[in-house]
């Protein structure tokens, strides 16, 4: 099971023991893999590439972190911890009063959907182990190649080393959309509002049709499954029933391929499952998280969180605290979300950084004609409108801000805020309700006119407070895109870690101008930080601040490189960049729609934290690279963008590039584990 029993010792001549990378950890279908041969094959195949450099500076910073954390353990006097623990006694009366029993959530999760989609349209591949993908990259791997270690988020050159055997798949994402339609179409019997957590798994509360059917949340489980496998011709998913979400998702893993596991709704059961199971099964706790809590603070389990209660008020932020006690307690969201009912509606553009403010304004009335079609075809009229702006300033801040914790205790926490990006949000409330392209054109003028001149390389409107016509006529779908534009952003995660306050930019969030860290399009920022500024800490003295930041100065060399880079090229190619991108190794990680990574395609919903992570990782390694050997003369597509409710999911695959021989559209893999020195 995932890295369980995981060692941090690092004997010199088995280097490999401490190498511990997404694509070391196991997944469902890898259970009797021999954990040490893939660590020594991923070792030693990514030996010497920039991304083993970049993992080997991540692991020493959380070496660090881990080391920090255990000397402000060993501070904490026997007083300090009674008293946080009167904390924790109370928390838990307050969480155990929001428990709600009387739900009954599904989750399920189709089984190696790419690789099994892939199987069904071409039934040779059954039984042999294949992997969807190319090279450089593989989305997924059936259960078969499983064995062999192979697993999602792998480079393909490994998976073939660790699997001579292996099948490679391109991945064809107009198909994934089409079965995933046909599932959800399933899943609409059982939940009309089911909420999409991704392509392939959804979260439907079962509790009515349960009631009405008089049946089972299992055998409502079985039903759903036996219907998936039917409408799609022959896909098999897994389900997880219980009281919440949290539960149904660790539940529908227990039994994959091809399962379901129903834990009762009582207490005592809940206790008894969430108390033994180990902290990574948690969606929310990923490999840094799962270390500091292992490591520093000897928390395996989740009822380790309860035990050991006192210790994370006095480590962490309340709000981090506060999860990990209600992931204690066996404790997730039963309600189904208000946001489902459409909130907004937008339409955005990214192009090069320009400060022109005729070329502003064209986009502008560009933008402003394209959200009023995309209203007039929904029947929406609305009257708060939004601008965003994200302007083009590049350069790393770091902020001291602070707050006071439940304890009344005075906390000075340290967060680091990327400005590579500012994005800026201004509104105003219109005096009727409208969708015309001149009311909003008109109004959106005034709000830019306020704010130039800046040099702007997004430009987003949105519009939002309905009439109620328009909010009742509004079907109430849980596709993610929906969700996504429902939540009025394009970063949103549907998962129960909601909760998990792992974001410190929200604190450095003005009313007025908004600093964000990964809005969209930083999200490879946001990923090198997050192992970094995961938890707010308290008591920082002010040497270890500065040793802080010089930690953070080091992770984020690389993408400010990048930044400064792209500050010298992107102006002078704005009328380029505008259709096409000429400096790909200069564009940044953007997750279109919440999920798809532009620069190749792959598909990761924002749950795949550490997947996420690993992929941006992937594609830094590749700028890098660039960076090293001057810029490519290979395109990519437009950036231009729009988040729209129906906008897909489904919307046609990126045309494969001509000079890419395995078929696959993702990037070579030369670009990936080009040696920087040769020492295998
Ligand atoms: N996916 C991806 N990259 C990742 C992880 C997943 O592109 N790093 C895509 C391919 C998967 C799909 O998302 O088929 C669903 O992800 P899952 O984690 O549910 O994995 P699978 O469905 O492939 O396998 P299973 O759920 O049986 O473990
Ligand atoms: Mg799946």
């Amino acid at each position: 099971m995932d890295d369980e029993g995981e060692s941090s010792s690092n004997s010199p001549s088995r280097p490999w023991e401490s190498y511990n990378t997404v694509f070391t950890n196991a997944k469902a279908g890898m259970e009797g893999v021999d954990k040490e041969k893939v660590q020594r094959i991923v070792y030693e195949m990514s030996k010497g590439s920039k991304y083993f450099q970049n993992e080997e500076r991540k692991e020493a910073l959380m070496k660090q972190k881990i080391e920090h954390m255990r000397d402000r353990c060993a501070k904490l006097s026997s007083s300090d911890l009674s008293n946080y623990q009167k904390v924790v006694d109370r928390r838990i009366l307050e969480l155990e009063a929001t428990r709600d029993l009387s739900r009954v959530w599904l989750h399920v999760d189709m089984d190696a959907f790419y690789a099994a989609v892939e199987t069904l349209s071409n039934p040779s591949l059954k039984g042999k182990p294949m992997a969807v993908g190319g090279l450089s990259m593989i989305s997924t791997a059936n259960y078969e190649a499983r064995k062999f270690g192979v697993r999602a988020a792998m480079p393909g050159f490994i998976a073939r080393k660790l699997c001579p055997d292996l099948i490679f798949v391109p991945v064809d994402f107009s198909k994934y959309t089409h079965y995933s339609d046909l599932t959800r179409k399933v899943f609409r019997n059982y939940d009309p509002n089911f909420i999409a957590g991704s392509l392939d798994e959804a979260y439907l509360d079962i509790t009515e049709v349960c009631r009405e059917r008089g049946l089972s949340g299992g055998e409502i489980a079985e039903e759903l499954r036996s219907s998936v496998h039917s409408e799609t011709g022959g896909l098999t998913c897994s389900a997880g029933v219980a009281a919440n979400r949290l539960l149904a998702k660790v539940c529908s893993d227990i039994n994959k391929p091809n399962g379901q596991f129903v834990l009762q709704n009582d207490r005592s059961t809940v206790m008894t499952f969430i108390s033994l199971l180990p902290i990574r099964k948690i969606g929310g706790i990923g490999k840094v998280t799962e270390h500091i809590l292992k490591d520093a603070l000897e928390i395996k389990t989740c009822g380790d969180m309860v035990l050991k209660g006192s210790l994370l008020y006095a480590l962490f932020t309340q709000s981090s605290a506060d999860f990990f006690l209600s992931v204690g307690l066996g404790l997730g969201k039963t309600d189904t979300p208000e946001v489902r009912s459409r909130k907004s509606i937008s339409s955005e553009r990214t192009f090069a950084a320009t400060g022109d403010e005729r070329l502003l304004y064209s986009k502008l009335a560009e933008i402003a004609e394209m959200l009023s079609d995309d209203m007039k075809k929904e029947g929406l009229m609305a009257r708060t409108l939004t601008l965003k702006l994200k302007t083009a300033t590049f350069e790393v801040d770091f902020q001291m801000h602070s707050s006071f914790s439940s304890l009344e205790t005075h906390i000075c926490a340290e967060s680091v805020t990327i400005c590579n990006h500012q994005i800026r949000s201004r509104a105003v409330s219109l005096q009727r309700y409208t969708c015309s392209s001149e009311d909003i054109l008109k109004h959106a003028t005034k709000l830019l006119k306020a704010e130039l001149p800046v040099s702007i390389r997004l430009i987003g409107l949105r519009m939002s407070q309905f009439n109620e016509e328009a909010r009742h006529s509004d079907p109430s779908q849980g596709t993610i895109t929906k969700f996504i534009v429902q939540k009025g952003s394009s970063r949103q995660n549907l998962d129960d870690n909601d909760s998990f306050d792992l974001d410190a930019s929200k604190n450095c969030l003005g009313n007025d101008e908004m600093l964000s860290l990964s809005y969209a399009s930083h999200e490879t920022s946001y990923d090198q930080l997050k192992d970094v500024v995961e938890y707010e800490e308290q008591s920082v003295t002010p040497n270890q601040e500065c040793k802080k930041k010089e930690d953070r100065t080091q992770v984020l060399e690389g993408d400010a490189l990048l930044r400064k880079h792209k500050d010298c090229k992107a102006d002078s190619n704005a009328e380029k960049t505008e259709a096409v991108s000429v400096f790909p190794q200069m564009e940044p990680l953007v997750w279109v729609d919440g999920y798809r990574c532009n620069l190749c395609g792959i598909e990761l919903p924002p749950s795949f934290v550490e997947e996420r992570q690993e992929h941006s990782d992937f594609h830094l390694a590749q700028r890098l690279q660039n960076e090293e050997s001057g810029p490519s003369s290979s395109t990519t597509p437009t950036s231009k963008r729009r988040i729209l409710g129906k906008e897909k999911a489904n919307s046609k695959p990126k045309k494969q590039k001509p000079n890419q021989k395995d078929g696959s559209k993702h990037i070579p893999i030369h670009t990936f584990f080009t040696k920087s020195n040769q020492n295998s």
